[in-house]
C-alpha cells in the first residue's frame, strides 16, 4: 500500500468511500444484536474512529462491544496492534468493561511525555480475537483479495469473523439505533443521539459540516498545490464561522430561557436544546484543531480558543462535562500519530509541543 494518500491529478485530497456497509439487527441474516460478539477496532487519533467510541459510552456499551487500540503510528503498511506474544501481561490488554476501557488503560501511557521520541509502543492493545499484529489482516481475513485501505473504526464480528462495517457514520447509528438495549441499563436506552424530530436538522447540518470542515480539514492539510489548498483553508473557515453563528444563537436563545450557567450548558449543543449525532461529529474535528490542524493542516486563519467564542465554550462543555468525550480524547495520541505518521507534510517527525493546554478549562 502506498503511503502517499489517495489524490487526483490536480493535487486534490479524495477520501475513499467505505467497502464494508452491513448493520447489526433483528432482521439481519448474519448479525444478530449480542453482547460480546461485535468488537470494535480504532485508532484514538482518528477522528472518524473517535465518532464510535463516544457514541459507544454515550448509549452504554462498554460491556456490549469490546475495543482494541492500534498504535499511534501509520507506518507504510498501516495499522498495528500489539504483538501476540504480550498477551500474557494484563496491562496490554484493554478488557471489554468499565468506561475507563473506552480507552487504553491510562496508567500504560502516564510516564511518557510529547517530547519522548523513544515512545515505547505499549501504547497500543492486543487483538484477543485473532491476535493479528496489522489491520490490514481482518480485511484479508474478510476478503483475500481486498484491494482498497485499511481504515479505522472497523467492527467486526468475532463470530462469523466478517467484518460488518467500516464507516464511522453508520456504526454510530448502529450503536444508537437500540438494537443492544436489552444488554444496557434504561438510562442507557433513553439515550438517543438521534432523535426523530431532529433528524432532518442533524441531517442537514452533517452534511455540510462533513464536507466543508471534518473532511475539509484534510482537503486542506492534504492539497498538493497552493490554489487548492488557498481555496480549502478559506472553505474551512467560511464554515466554522457559520458554525460560531449557529452556537451564538442558540447560546443566546437559552440566555432568554435560563438564569443560571449551568442550565444554559446542559442544553448547549449545535442541533436543537439536546446532545446529537450532530455534537459528536463536530467535536471529534474541534478538539483537534488547535492541537493538529492550525499548523499540521495550515488550517490557521484563527485558532478556535482565540477566534470562536462560541465554538469553544460548546467544546469545553462537551469535553468537562461528559466523560463520553472527554476519557475517550487522547491528545498524546492525536498529537502523535499525525505529527509523525504523514512524512510527506513533516518529514522531520518533529511533534510541536504546544498549544499548551491541549484545552481550556472550562
Ligand atoms: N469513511 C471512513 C473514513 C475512515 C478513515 O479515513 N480512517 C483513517 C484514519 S483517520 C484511516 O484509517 N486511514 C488508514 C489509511 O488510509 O491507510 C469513516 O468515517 O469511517
Amino acid at each position: 500500500m502506498s503511503k502517499k494518500w489517495a489524490s487526483d491529478k490536480d493535487g486534490a485530497f479524495k477520501r475513499q468511500v467505505s467497502s464494508f456497509k452491513d448493520v447489526i439487527s433483528p432482521n439481519n441474516p448474519v448479525f444478530k444484536p449480542a453482547k460480546n460478539r461485535y468488537w470494535l477496532y480504532v485508532s484514538l487519533a482518528c477522528p472518524w474512529a473517535h465518532r464510535t467510541l463516544i457514541t459507544r459510552v454515550l448509549k452504554g456499551l462498554t460491556s456490549v462491544i469490546g475495543v482494541s487500540v492500534v498504535h499511534w503510528h501509520m507506518d507504510d503498511k498501516g495499522w498495528r496492534l500489539l504483538k501476540g506474544s504480550d498477551e500474557k501481561d494484563p496491562k496490554f490488554y484493554t478488557p471489554a468493561g468499565g468506561i475507563a476501557s473506552a480507552t487504553r488503560d491510562h496508567s500504560v501511557a502516564h510516564g511518557h511525555t510529547l517530547n519522548d521520541s523513544t515512545r515505547l509502543f505499549e501504547d497500543a492493545s492486543f487483538d484477543p480475537n485473532q491476535q493479528f499484529e496489522r489491520l490490514s489482516q481482518f480485511y484479508f481475513e474478510h476478503d483475500p483479495n481486498y484491494s482498497a485501505r485499511y481504515t479505522v473504526p472497523l467492527l467486526w464480528d468475532t463470530e462469523t469473523k466478517r467484518i460488518v462495517n467500516n464507516e464511522s457514520a453508520d456504526i454510530i447509528r448502529i450503536f444508537n439505533s437500540g438494537v443492544f438495549d436489552e444488554f444496557v441499563d434504561k438510562e442507557y436506552r433513553d439515550v438517543n443521539l438521534y432523535p426523530s424530530k431532529l433528524q432532518s436538522q442533524i441531517d442537514d447540518f452533517n452534511e455540510w459540516v462533513y464536507n466543508n470542515i471534518n473532511n475539509g480539514v484534510y482537503k486542506s492539510g492534504f492539497a498538493e498545490n497552493p490554489a487548492i489548498y488557498e481555496s480549502e483553508v478559506t472553505n474551512v473557515f467560511t464554515h466554522l464561522d457559520k458554525v460560531e453563528n449557529i452556537l451564538k444563537k442558540n447560546y443566546q436563545e437559552l440566555e432568554s430561557k435560563y438564569s443560571d450557567k449551568n442550565s444554559i450548558l446542559e442544553h448547549y449543543y449545535a442541533v436543537g436544546d439536546q446532545l446529537t449525532e450532530a455534537d459528536v461529529r463536530l467535536y471529534t474535528t474541534i478538539v483537534r484543531f488547535d492541537p493538529v490542524y492550525v499548523q499540521h493542516f495550515k488550517c490557521n486563519f484563527r485558532t478556535i480558543r482565540n477566534g470562536y467564542p462560541y465554538i469553544n465554550l460548546w467544546l469545553r462543555n462537551l469535553y468537562w462535562n461528559h466523560d463520553a468525550f472527554k476519557l475517550t480524547t487522547d491528545f498524546d495520541h492525536i498529537k502523535l500519530h499525525y505529527t509523525r505518521s504523514h512524512s510527506r507534510i513533516n518529514p522531520l517527525g518533529i511533534t510541536p509541543l504546544g498549544p499548551k493546554p491541549d484545552i481550556i478549562d472550562l
